[in-house]
């Protein structure tokens, strides 16, 4: 852990904490644009812009016990830096410590999945991203931000494997044996109705009925609102979908990643900013609705 940065808030020690972060500067297999290992800190920076009271939940970040654990250091073989995240994850659930990841690229993500797996045999993993990420594997690699979705399968099964936000994917989709996707489009559409309130998210996410974890790549917002990302894609999802969609989510989420932010190429450090004001409405939303279910 090398971090001397802490996300605003941080004050409380590990085991004590009800949240904690770990940042995961690995970036090694990026397609297009490197650059995701300085979004960590990044992000954390961006985290003292906001008040640590949100409004909207009537939540203090202050009153809540957070924790930052710094950055893995051991990023540079994707075999080390699995034994070393597995290591952490699993700590974090032993000590019942909800796991918030800040990437890094996304492959770090099906690393997270197959520790939580090991604690929660049900897992539903919900992925916002642009891009499907379904292939096998990616210029010779399994372990790709561009295999993350099939990875993912892999661990908790087809079925529970979910993607929102997409609009990008290899030729042969679809086919039978890929996941439940809802496109941007899909659910942008949905939003027209004022009274009902985006209907066919709100139908699909009554699927999710047990413990899910949650996967941002922050590709999955438009690149208007979050230029700063490895591999921007026009026509995303706009913010406060992403804002709402985590607050649908919240009584079931028992941990979550924001991944693919690259902040060389966020000149205003817009991307940065919205990571950091997502986690804070994870949080504000998760406990300003109290958990119903005891996994
Ligand atoms: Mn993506």
């Amino acid at each position: 852990m090398n971090s001397k940065l802490e996300f605003a808030g941080c004050s409380s020690d590990f085991a004590n904490s009800r949240y904690s972060l770990l940042g995961v500067p690995y970036d090694r297999t990026s397609s297009f644009r490197l650059g995701s290992a300085k979004a960590p800190d990044s992000i954390r920076r961006a985290s003292y812009c906001f008040e640590p009271y949100l409004l909207e939940y009537d939540v203090s970040l202050n009153d809540i016990a957070l924790h930052d654990q710094g950055n893995i250091t051991s990023i540079e073989d994707f075999s080390v830096l699995e034994k070393e995240l597995r290591k952490e994850v699993k700590k974090m659930v032993d000590h019942e410590v909800f796991p918030i990841l800040i990437g890094g690229e996304h492959s770090i993500s099906p690393v997270v999945v197959s520790a939580l797996k090991e604690e929660y045999d049900d897992l539903d993993v919900l992925i916002l991203d642009a891009h499907l990420d379904f292939r096998d594997e990616y210029e010779g690699l399994k372990h790709s931000h561009a295999t993350v979705t099939k990875r993912i399968s892999e661990s908790v099964g087809l079925e529970k494997t979910l993607v929102y936000g997409v609009r990008s994917a290899a030729k042969n989709y679809p086919d039978e044996v890929s996941p439940t996707i809802l496109t941007s489009k899909e659910i942008e559409e949905d939003s027209s109705d004022e009274k009902e309130g985006r209907p066919l998210l709100k139908e699909e996410l009554k699927k999710i009925s047990r413990p899910t974890y949650l996967s941002i790549d922050m590709d999955v917002v438009d690149p208007a609102y979050a230029p700063g990302v490895g591999n921007p894609e026009p026509f995303g999802l706009e913010p406060r979908t992403v804002k709402e969609l985590i607050y649908e989510l919240t009584p079931y989420i028992v941990g979550m990643d924001v991944v693919e932010v690259c902040p060389k190429y966020d000149s205003s450090g817009i991307t940065s900013n919205l990571s950091a004001r997502l986690v804070y409405d994870m949080i504000g939303a998760r406990e300003s609705r109290k958990l119903t279910e005891d996994w």
